[in-house]
């Protein structure tokens, strides 16, 4: 649900990264801190173990630009992809405005890409969103690796629903905006949608 504060002329809104574990979530947003011009954005928050994996979770707030004369605030988050801090992303989850789901295209990843998009939709709907309804792109990541499965075959299996998808290798930054940017526009025509109804 984004937050809108009429006083100071700003909307919130908040995007998680969701996915396995290691396909790349903190990656994407270390990616969009590096490349952010430092007016534009906040501090991002790690959360993570000695091994750099996520232990909570990433927080990165960020601008981008104003519709109606309101300043976006969009703050992302990564969730922990590893399957046994399922509470965590419970938590995460929470008020989300959009959801980019993080697949790794490595072919032995398929089965856990799998598992992480059932476990989102499983913890949406126990918050009462719908994944159909919600903002959603889906980024295949890790395009670089020559163990990549076939584009073809990842969008058959994780993006049947035929939501905006993004081609990714996050550790140069390739896709990383283009993704970011697919949500945001989901979020924001979302948000105009609402308000012509009021
Ligand atoms: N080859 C390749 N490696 C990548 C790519 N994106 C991320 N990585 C690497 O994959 C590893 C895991 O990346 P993270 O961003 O930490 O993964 P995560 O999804 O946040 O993992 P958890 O926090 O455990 O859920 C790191 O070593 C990254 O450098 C990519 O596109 N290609
Ligand atoms: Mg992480």
């Amino acid at each position: 649900m984004s937050f809108i504060n009429y006083s100071s002329r700003e909307i919130n809104c908040k995007i998680v990264y969701y996915g396995p574990g290691l396909c790349g979530k903190t990656t994407n947003l270390q990616h969009v801190y590096a490349r952010t011009n430092p007016d534009l954005k906040g501090k991002m928050i790690s959360l993570a173990t000695e091994t750099e994996r996520t232990l909570f979770f990433d927080f990165l707030p960020i601008a981008l630009g104003e519709i109606r004369g309101f300043r976006t605030r969009f703050h992302l988050y990564t969730v922990p992809g590893q399957v046994f801090y399922d509470a965590s992303r419970k938590l995460i989850l929470k008020g989300v405005d959009g959801v980019v789901f993080v697949a790794d295209s490595q072919i032995e990843r398929m089965e856990a890409n799998v598992e992480s998009l059932e476990n989102l939709r499983l913890n949406l709907k126990e918050q009462g969103l719908d994944l159909d309804r919600v903002p959603f792109v889906v980024q295949y990541n890790k395009r670089d690796l020559p163990n990549a499965a076939p584009l073809a075959e990842m969008k058959a299996l994780l993006n049947p629903g035929q939501v905006p998808d993004f081609e990714a290798t996050a550790h140069t930054g390739a896709g990383v905006f283009e993704t970011l940017k697919g949500v945001a526009r989901g979020v924001l025509n979302d948000l105009k949608r609402l308000s012509s109804k009021q």
